[in-house]
């Protein structure tokens, strides 16, 4: 037996909990000096100033011409594919946050699941061309952890095809692709500033895109279809962003440089310490990119691991350290896709795969290097006591799922 993991026993190596997506929080004081002239403005929401240098900078920082910011990335991608006129069947992969499929879902569109490549776990295009139907009208691609998704292929795909292409760059703000900011590829982008995002706006997402048209419609949509008093001319809702959610964005951009230096600190020390450990990859991010580091994803081969995804889950969070399983189990076996389309696995054993292999473990400026070193220890110590891990976790009634 070895005494130090928490589940034979020792005390955990944590006293309190380290999460996988703790918010990065600039400085304070500018956040107080922006909400005090917010309050003296007495302006709270409304396409007001902060939300409008907000968009500014987010639209310079990706080199989009521009930025449309919203309550929320699921909201965003909501009016973005409504605005872009899609119908139909929209293919998807279903190796991502709920929200993708279900901002489709939510109008009625149809999510058609597609699978992955299991090397850069976004979507495979030779897989796309296969889910193209008479009813397909678009593809909305993510760029999973920050990665690019393969856009040149997916352009050229969609361009012959007749297709809008969108992306879902919930995880990709500050990231590049062949040297250029993710912001401005396809029809639009949609990015995500909530709490647990790299760059968050407490809640938050935003539209940009370097179509001038598009743009103004969907600010349109964004609030209520108004343009001006009295004057509805489009369908819309309620997607705005706060003065206090700008204000928040607005001081969280002057410290991006510092939150990706930190990230990327972690990452290096996390595959420091977990080199060589055998059954344990951690994904890599192309040095040749911009990166914001953001996750921390690790890949289990649990024959050469001898435990598996879940069981180390489970050593982990009886240590304290809540690693998570994105995007565990997959939007396809969860509800209602899974009820609409129960066999959609079979069309999807990367997926299912991939899904069933990856952890995402705590980084951010939350936590530290001698942190994330204790955690890359219990993850070499659980391996040499896989045996005893196992019998402990039987005797407990199983892994945690
Ligand atoms: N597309 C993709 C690819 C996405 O990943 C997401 C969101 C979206 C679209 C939609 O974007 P939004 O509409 O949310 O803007 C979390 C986030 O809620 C979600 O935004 C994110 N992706 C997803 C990857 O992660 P949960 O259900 O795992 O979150 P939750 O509440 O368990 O929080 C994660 C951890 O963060 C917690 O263990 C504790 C910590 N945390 C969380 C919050 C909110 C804090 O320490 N402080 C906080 O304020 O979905």
């Amino acid at each position: 037996m070895n005494p130090h993991l928490a589940l034979l026993s020792g005390p955990p190596a944590f006293s309190t909990p380290l999460h996988v997506g703790r918010p990065n929080v600039g400085d304070r004081a500018a956040l107080y000096r922006r909400f005090d002239a917010m309050l003296d403005r007495n302006w709270l929401t409304n396409d007001g100033p902060l939300v409008r240098e907000f968009e500014a900078r987010v639209a310079d920082h990706v080199g989009a011409a521009h930025c449309v910011a919203m309550c929320n990335a699921t909201v965003a991608l909501e009016i973005a594919i409504r605005g872009a006129g899609l119908t139909g069947e929209v293919i998807v992969p279903s190796y991502t946050f709920v929200a993708t499929a279900h901002a489709l879902q939510w109008q009625e569109i149809t999510p058609v699941f597609c699978d992955i490549d299991p090397d850069t776990h976004n979507l495979d295009p030779n897989q796309v061309e296969r889910m193209i139907t008479p009813r397909t009208t678009g593809i909305v691609a993510v760029h999973l952890w920050g990665r690019a998704a393969p856009v040149d292929r997916l352009t050229e795909i969609a361009e012959r095809r007749n297709l809008t292409l969108m992306f879902d760059a919930a995880h990709a703000f500050g990231c590049s692709l062949g040297g250029r900011r993710i912001g401005a590829f396809g029809q639009c982008e949609v990015f995500s500033f909530h709490a647990t995002k790299f760059l968050n706006t407490l809640e938050g997402g935003a539209v940009v895109t370097n179509d001038g048209a598009f743009a103004e419609k969907l600010r349109l949509m964004r609030n209520f279809g108004f343009a001006g008093y009295d004057n509805v001319i489009y369908i819309g809702t309620n997607g705005k962003m706060t003065e206090a959610s700008a204000a928040m964005g607005l001081t969280n951009l002057d410290s991006v440089a510092a939150f990706v230096a930190t990230n990327a600190r972690n990452y290096a020390v996390y595959r420091e310490g977990l080199e060589g450990v055998p059954g344990l990859s951690v994904l890599p991010y192309d040095p040749a990119e911009e990166n914001n580091y953001q996750y921390v994803v690790i890949e289990v081969d649990a024959d050469r691991y001898g435990l598996t995804r879940d069981e180390i889950v489970a050593v982990l969070h009886a240590e304290n350290v809540l690693a998570r399983k994105y995007f565990w189990p997959g939007c396809h076996r969860m509800e209602p896709y899974r009820s609409y389309f129960p066999h959609a696995g079979l069309l999807l054993p990367e997926t299912e795969r991939v899904a069933a292999r990856v952890l995402l473990l705590p980084t951010g400026t939350a936590v530290g290097p001698d942190e994330v070193r204790r955690i890359a220890g219990i993850l070499r110590t659980a391996r040499a006591a896989a045996g005893d891990v196992r019998a402990a976790l039987r005797r407990a009634g199983g892994a945690q799922k």
